[in-house]
């Protein structure tokens, strides 16, 4: 009977809790080239637009009424794509990092396991124009299901919640998939210029982003872009080399680049695509 109850209790909460639930606010929808319908994770009668209160276009605020359904109550939005349920598909999807907003990302849920978080995605041919400025980097650019970066902010946010993992995914240049996994993946805050630690590596592309030339090496820099230099090299990498990245002087891997990208020795400036993903690591 007491557990009885206390279930009764629980279930009271979580039906407040519901009712209560702040309004979606998703910051990122900029990246979202489309409508909410592409958006795996929220139900299709919360797609219709706002009914004239909020023309607002730059925070998209929506209201709780739309999601009272989404996500299952108590449980919150997903705060990362680790934490889609089983089976779901690779898509565009609600997530909302611990103590941040909601964001869209694109969920890579066909690799190795699934549960990626899709940081960054480039081809050769993008109509992206990579050399963005500092602000833009941190907020994120171009298209959630095309060529996008996520935005540098956001990757420090999602990557800080827990011990995460990435792999990188090169397409070389005679179409041969590789990858390059890191087994620990930070982004320090802002205040610390966004520097990259990775752990340590395997894979099939080699290990470019660390590397013995202390002028090429990616680990442990700080992030820099065409207005903000922070890399060691006495001129700005990112202005000459038309992109953000973790640079030194200048770099072993060029993937936030409008043309032919570089991975190390396996594709110098002509690498057909990039795809970087993250997820928590497995303690297994
Ligand atoms: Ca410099």
């Amino acid at each position: 009977m007491a557990t009885q109850s206390l279930c009764l209790l629980l279930f009271t909460s979580l039906v407040a809790l519901a009712v209560s639930l702040p309004a979606l606010d998703i910051r990122n929808l900029h990246l979202l080239n489309g409508t909410m319908d592409e958006i795996m994770n929220v139900p299709p009668e919360s797609s219709q637009p706002d009914d004239g209160d909020n023309h607002d276009p730059v925070n998209h605020v929506r209201q709780a009424r739309d999601i009272a359904h989404h996500p299952p109550a108590g449980h919150g939005w997903p705060k990362d794509c680790s934490e889609m349920p089983p089976g779901s598909h690779s898509g565009v999807y609600i997530i909302q990092p611990k103590g941040l907003h909601h964001l869209v990302v694109y969920c890579e849920m066909n690799v190795t396991n699934g549960g990626w978080t899709v940081i960054q995605r480039n081809q050769r041919d993008t109509p992206v124009t990579w050399a963005e400025s500092w602000s833009t980097y941190q907020y994120g650019f171009g298209n959630v299901r095309g060529e996008y970066w996520l935005g540098t902010e956001y990757i420090h946010q999602i990557a800080k919640q827990k011990v995460y993992q990435v792999r990188f995914v090169i397409q070389d240049s005679t179409d041969n998939i590789n990858f390059a996994d890191y087994n620990l993946f930070s982004v320090e805050d802002e205040s610390h210029g966004y520097r990259l630690r990775l752990g340590s590596y395997s894979g099939t592309a080699g290990d470019a982003m660390t590397s013995d030339n202390p002028n090429t090496m990616h680990d442990n820099m700080k992030f820099s872009t065409k207005d903000r230099d922070q890399d060691t090299y006495s001129k700005n990498c990112a202005y000459s080399y038309e992109g953000g990245w973790w640079f030194s002087a200048c770099y072993s891997v060029r993937l936030n680049f409008k043309g032919g990208m570089t991975w190390g020795n396996l594709c110098k400036g002509n690498c057909k695509s990039s795809l970087i993903l993250i997820k928590p690591a497995s303690y297994c």
